[in-house]
């Protein structure tokens, strides 16, 4: 496959992981070609242009594209190395079945241009046995290739795991730098797909077997989603209290072995959320731990709700301005945000009093409609809000200053502005989150 040539690569899926792994490959000199099934999406990459909000990828892509070593197509090419990219959503069963149907449409395609000496490499976040699923798969449609793992003899192919673990808004950096798990179905898959990743990963790269680094995946973000739970649960147990979770959280993290993560509206994204589940559906009766913390953190953004709810309720004609709709800070993605729920919900409920201000919106996301909800700016909120509801820590909020607040309710969900219950003649709620 590889030897002193560069292989040329074929990315199935131009999404927040596939375009900037395909542009980082491209920067790398190998020859990319990026398959994605929208035209949208092809001709604007064909541009060279981009698709998605990402720090620096708009500079990037245009360069590779320029130089012709990127290109989009809807159709799959042959290629000696394919890295599938593809979504892995839930199944539309309600239960929080992982729906591993698009990678294997993608395998599917794989199959149809295989040859002999190229390697597969699923990137998609995957429950436990995907990767030998898909390599099944396409033993069954190309029976005249020997696949990895099913016979004593040289497989033809090799097909690994290699799981992402970016982190949005630092993707390109990450790409490069973060340490990979390289689960190969066979060690000589392994070192294939290892051998790949050295060319632009600049970070550790640990070789494994394909399950392993499947489970990996899946508890790096399941920690993390327990690790909030923690903090959102301390949160709740701190307003029940009448404490200052922030405080708390600041002196307990003062421990050398305790670090304690930050309460919030609720987890958000399209990882940490979803992920735990992933682990529930291959194991319901050994995960208690995992499955209690998605619950306590959806159970924090109904808190939050039903918080704010009062504290609007108990303020008759006070304009109220929701800060953020982002499901993080400073990004501009909405989708699975808990802030944009609890705005939404709060607009549905009190009408034209809300306002929303999103400095990373040009207007607000279709379920607002009707409600008489508006999207004003900041300044405008402080001038004209008398309940400010923090539910996104975008820097440009943090950085409002307390004579600017003074007068108004807060509720501050982030907790960004821990200096506002000090500033005198200030009206902070004292709610911890
Ligand atoms: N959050 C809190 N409190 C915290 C930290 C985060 O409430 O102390 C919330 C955020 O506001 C957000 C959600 O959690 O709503 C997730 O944000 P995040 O920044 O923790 O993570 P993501 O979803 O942007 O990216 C995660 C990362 N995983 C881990 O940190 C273990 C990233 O490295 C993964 O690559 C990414 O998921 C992914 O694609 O799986």
């Amino acid at each position: 496959m590889l030897g002193d040539q560069k292989p040329e690569v074929c990315v199935i899926g131009l999404g927040y992981i596939g375009l900037p792994t395909a542009a980082i490959i491209a920067r790398a000199n190998c020859q990319v070609t990026g398959v994605d099934v929208s035209d949208h999406v092809v001709d604007t990459i064909n541009r060279g242009e981009i698709h998605i909000e990402e720090v620096d990828l708009d500079g990037l892509v245009q360069g590779v594209v320029q130089r012709g070593m990127l290109r989009a197509s809807t159709r799959i090419v042959p290629a000696d190395v394919f890295v599938i990219a593809v979504p892995t959503p839930f199944a539309k069963d309600g239960r929080h079945t992982p729906d591993t149907s698009h990678v294997m449409a993608a395998a599917t395609e794989v199959a149809g241009v295989l040859k002999k000496g190229d390697a597969i490499i699923l990137e998609s976040t995957s429950p436990v046995g995907t990767t030998e699923a898909m390599r099944d798969l396409i033993a069954g449609l190309r029976p005249d290739l020997k696949m990895p793992g099913r016979t004593a003899e040289t497989p033809d192919v090799a097909i690994a795991y290699c799981p992402e673990r970016v982190l949005p808004g630092k993707i390109l950096e990450e790409l490069t730098h973060n340490d990979r798990s390289i689960g190969g179905i066979t060690p000589r898959c392994a070192r294939k797909a290892l051998a790949f990743y050295k060319r632009f990963v600049r970070g550790a790269c640990l070789t494994t077997d394909a399950r392993s680094a499947e489970m990996t995946k899946l508890v790096e973000n399941a920690y993390r989603d327990v690790n909030i739970a923690f903090a959102n649960e301390l949160s709740m147990i701190a307003d029940h209290m009448g404490l200052d979770v922030w405080e708390v959280i600041k002196l307990a993290n003062r421990h050398p072995r305790v670090n304690i993560l930050q309460p919030g509206p609720g987890v958000g994204g399209h990882c940490i959320a979803v992920d735990p589940y992933f682990i529930m559906h291959g194991a319901p009766d050994h995960s208690p731990l995992i499955r209690t913390a998605r619950e306590v953190n959806d159970a924090k953004m109904r808190h939050v709700i039903a918080q704010a709810r009062e504290l609007i309720a108990s303020s008759p004609g006070v304009a109220v301005a929701c800060l953020g709709l982002a499901f993080k800070a400073n990004i501009d993605d909405f989708r699975e945000s808990p802030a944009r729920f609890v705005a939404a919900s709060l607009a549905r409920e009190f009408g034209d009093r809300i306002r929303i201000v999103e400095p990373y919106a040009a207007q607000l996301p279709p379920e607002f409609t009707g409600t008489g909800a508006a999207l004003i700016d900041i300044d405008t909120a402080l001038e004209g809000c008398g309940i400010l509801i923090t539910l996104v820590d975008h820097d440009v909020f943090r950085v409002i200053p307390p004579e600017e607040r003074r007068g108004a309710i807060v509720y501050d969900t982030r907790g960004i502005w821990p200096d506002s219950a000090a500033a005198p003649g200030e009206n902070r709620l004292r709610l911890a989150s």
